[in-house]
C-alpha cells in the first residue's frame, strides 16, 4: 500500500472543462509518479441526479449539491473550479480561507476586484503552505514547453514581436442559442476573456515576462440569439419573445507592450468562419522565430536565422521525443498525444508544486495581471481614443 499522503480533490462543475479535468485527474497517476495520492471524491453540481451520474462517468466516489457543503468537508484538500466565471471569486476565497488548495479555471474572475480579492486570499493561503492556480493549460502542452525553453536559452536572441490569434467559429450561426458565455453577468466577457485570456497568458508565458501597456477594440457582430435552440418550443417566436441580448464581445483585437519593449498583437474571435479551435502564436526575434497552432499542438515550427539564407526556413519540430518537456511519460516518438493531455500535465505540475510546499505556476497574482489587461483592453474599447476616422 503505498506510503505517500492522500490529496482528497473536490470539483465544482462537471460540464466541458469538469470532464477535461476528470481526465487529468483520473490518469496523471497512472502516467506520472505523483507525490501525492490522488483521491477524486466528489463532483459538486446543482441537480442531484445529474451529479450523482456525472460522478460515476467521469469517476468521482461520491456527490455534492452545495459547494459550500465540499468546501467544509473535512476529507477534501483541494477544490477544483469548474464552473463559470460568475462563481471563482466566491468558491475560491472560501476554499482557500477553509486551508484548502484551489485550482481554478481561466479566467480567473469576471472582473478586476474580484480577482484582486481571489489573488489577496492565495497569499494569505500561501503563508499557511496552502496553495492556488489558475488553469491555463497550453503551458503545458510538450511542444510549447519546448518553445519556451528555446526562447529562455537565448535561440530567438531579442524577441521583438508576437501575433497571437485564437480563433473560433462556434457562434458564426446566429441561430445558435445564447448560451453563458455570451452573458456578461455569467462569463464578464465574450472572446476577450475566454480565449483571448489564453493568447495573452500564453504569450507572456513564453517571454518570460508580462503585457504592460495595451489598446484594443471590441465587437459583437450578433446582438440578440435564441434562447433556446430552434425547434424547443420556440417555433413562431418573434424577436423579443424567445430571444435574448448579447452581452459580451464577439471577437476582440488587441495590442501589447511588454516591459521589454517587444510588441504584440491579439485576435480574439468566435467569427473565424471555419477556424475551430485555432490558437496560433508566433514569436519572432533577432536570432530566430517560433510558431505554433493548437490544431497540430504537437508539431512546434522554428526557423534559425543564425543559419547561412540559402539553407534557413521553418523548420517543423514533431515535440514528442523523451527529453521533450512532459512527453516521456507517454509514448515512443511520433506517436503524438492530444489537448487532454495539458490536463493531465496540469495535474502533475499542480500536485508536484503542492508536496514541495511551493507556489504552483500560474499563480493567482499571474491571473490577476492577464485580468487587468483585459479590463485595460476594455477600457481601451470604451474610449474613442483607438479609432480614428480616414
Ligand atoms: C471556448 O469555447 C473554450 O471552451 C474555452 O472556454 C476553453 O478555455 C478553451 O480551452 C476551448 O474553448
Amino acid at each position: 500500500m503505498s506510503d505517500k499522503p492522500r490529496l482528497n480533490v473536490g470539483m465544482v462543475g462537471y460540464a466541458f472543462m469538469g470532464r477535461a479535468h476528470s481526465q487529468g485527474w483520473r490518469t496523471a497517476p497512472h502516467f506520472f509518479d505523483l507525490p501525492l495520492r490522488i483521491g477524486m471524491t466528489a463532483v459538486c453540481g446543482r441537480d442531484p441526479a445529474r451529479t450523482t451520474a456525472a460522478a460515476a462517468e467521469l469517476g468521482w466516489d461520491g456527490a455534492e449539491t452545495d459547494w459550500r457543503a465540499l468546501v467544509a468537508r473535512d476529507d477534501i484538500d483541494l477544490i477544483d473550479i469548474c464552473t463559470p466565471g460568475d462563481s471563482h471569486a466566491e468558491i475560491a476565497i472560501a476554499a482557500l480561507d477553509a486551508g484548502k488548495h484551489v485550482l481554478c479555471e481561466k479566467p480567473l474572475a469576471n472582473t478586476v476586484a474580484e480577482a484582486e480579492a481571489m489573488a489577496a486570499a492565495a497569499a494569505r493561503a500561501a503563508r499557511q503552505g496552502v496553495f492556488a492556480m489558475v488553469g491555463f493549460t497550453n503551458r503545458r502542452v510538450p511542444a510549447v514547453a519546448l518553445a519556451r525553453q528555446l526562447i529562455a536559452d537565448g535561440r530567438l536572441g531579442t524577441v521583438r514581436q508576437v501575433r497571437a490569434a485564437y480563433q473560433q467559429d462556434w457562434i458564426a450561426d446566429p441561430g445558435v442559442p445564447l448560451a453563458w458565455r455570451l452573458q456578461k453577468d455569467k462569463a464578464g466577457s465574450g472572446a476577450l476573456g475566454d480565449i483571448g485570456a489564453h493568447i495573452l497568458d500564453l504569450s507572456q508565458f513564453l517571454l518570460g515576462e508580462r503585457v504592460v501597456a495595451t489598446s484594443g477594440t471590441l465587437e459583437t457582430f450578433v446582438r440578440t440569439r435564441p434562447l433556446q435552440a430552434a425547434g424547443t418550443g420556440l417555433a413562431g417566436a418573434t424577436a423579443g419573445e424567445g430571444y435574448g441580448e448579447v452581452t459580451v464581445d464577439d471577437a476582440a483585437w488587441f495590442l501589447g507592450r511588454f516591459a521589454g519593449g517587444a510588441l504584440a498583437s491579439y485576435e480574439a474571435t468566435r467569427f473565424a468562419t471555419g477556424r475551430k479551435n485555432a490558437l496560433t502564436i508566433e514569436v519572432s526575434g533577432s536570432d530566430g522565430a517560433l510558431f505554433w497552432n493548437l490544431e497540430e499542438l504537437n508539431v512546434l515550427h522554428f526557423f534559425d536565422n543564425r543559419l547561412p539564407a540559402p539553407e534557413a526556413g521553418f523548420r517543423r519540430i514533431l515535440a514528442t521525443e523523451p527529453e521533450t518537456p512532459y512527453y516521456s511519460a507517454w509514448w515512443p516518438a511520433g506517436h503524438i498525444i492530444g489537448w487532454e493531455h495539458g490536463f493531465t500535465h496540469q495535474v502533475l505540475d499542480l500536485v508536484t508544486a503542492i508536496a514541495a510546499g511551493r507556489q504552483p505556476e500560474a499563480s493567482f497574482d499571474d491571473g490577476l495581471h492577464v485580468q487587468r489587461v483585459l479590463d485595460a483592453v476594455e477600457r481601451s474599447a470604451a474610449s474613442s481614443g483607438v479609432w480614428l476616422d480616414v
